[in-house]
C-alpha cells in the first residue's frame, strides 16, 4: 500500500479545507440571512443594529449626514428646517397615522409611519422636507429623524407618504429597531413638514399604549 508522507497528509487537509471554504462560502451568498448581513453597507450588521436601535435600511438613521458607525447620536438631530417666509403652504394634513394603516383599496398594512397629504393650491409642490420626534409617553426618551423626501404633489391632488422601508415610490426609510419598533408605550410623533418659500407645518400623531411594532 502507498504510504502518505505527513506533510502530504497536512496539504491534503489544507486543500480540503479551503475547498469547504469555498463551497460554503458561495453558500452562505445564497443563503443571505446570515448574521453578517449589512442591508445598508454602514459597516454594522443587521443584527447589531437591531441592538443599537439604529436603521438597517439606512446607513444614517437620522439624516444629519454622519453615517450610523460615526454618529454619537445615531436617531438624534436638531431640527434642521430653517424659514424666513411667512406665506401659508397650502398643504392639508388629510389623514396621519401610525397604526390601522391602509391602502389605495383600503386593505390593511403592516402598521408604520403614513401620512396624506392634500395640495390644496395651483402649483405642483416638491422638495419637500420632513423632520419629526418621536417621544415615548412613559419614559420621556426621545428619537429624532430628518429626510428630504423626493415626492412631488400635483396641484389640487393628494399623495399618500409611506414610511416603511419599502423600495418604491413615495415610500421612505423609517426605524423599526427604534422607539416606534421597540417600546410598548404610548408615543407622540411631532411631525414638522417644510417646503422652500413656505411657513413650517407642524401636526402631531399619537399612537395608543399596546404591543410594539415588530421590525421586519
Ligand atoms: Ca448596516
Ligand atoms: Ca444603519
Ligand atoms: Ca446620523
Ligand atoms: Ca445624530
Amino acid at each position: 500500500m502507498m504510504k502518505v508522507k505527513k506533510s502530504n497528509w497536512l496539504t491534503l487537509t489544507l486543500l480540503l479545507l479551503a475547498a469547504l471554504i469555498v463551497f460554503f462560502g458561495g453558500a452562505s451568498k445564497i443563503y443571505a440571512a446570515g448574521n453578517n448581513l449589512d442591508s445598508d453597507k454602514d459597516g454594522i450588521p443587521n443584527d447589531v443594529e437591531k441592538v443599537y436601535g439604529t436603521n438597517p435600511y439606512a446607513a444614517d438613521s437620522d439624516g444629519d449626514g454622519m453615517n450610523d458607525k460615526d454618529d454619537n447620536n445615531p436617531v438624534q438631530l436638531s431640527n434642521p428646517i430653517k424659514e424666513s417666509g411667512s406665506r401659508d403652504l397650502q398643504i392639508r394634513v388629510k389623514d396621519a397615522r401610525v397604526e390601522d394603516n391602509f391602502d389605495t383599496n383600503h386593505s390593511d398594512l403592516p402598521d408604520h409611519l403614513q401620512i396624506t397629504l392634500l395640495n390644496k393650491g395651483k402649483k405642483s409642490l416638491s422638495n419637500i422636507e420632513l423632520y419629526y420626534t418621536i417621544t415615548d409617553k412613559k419614559t420621556g426618551a426621545e428619537e429624532s429623524y430628518y429626510q428630504k423626501l423626493n415626492s412631488e404633489i400635483a396641484a389640487e391632488s393628494e399623495l399618500t407618504l409611506h414610511f416603511d422601508n419599502k423600495i418604491a415610490k413615495d415610500h421612505y426609510s423609517a426605524n423599526m429597531n427604534g422607539l416606534y419598533g421597540s417600546s410598548t408605550n404610548g408615543l407622540i410623533f411631532d411631525v414638522y413638514l417644510h417646503v422652500k418659500g413656505y411657513k413650517t407645518l407642524n401636526f402631531k400623531i399619537e399612537k395608543d399604549a399596546g404591543a410594539a411594532e415588530v421590525a421586519d
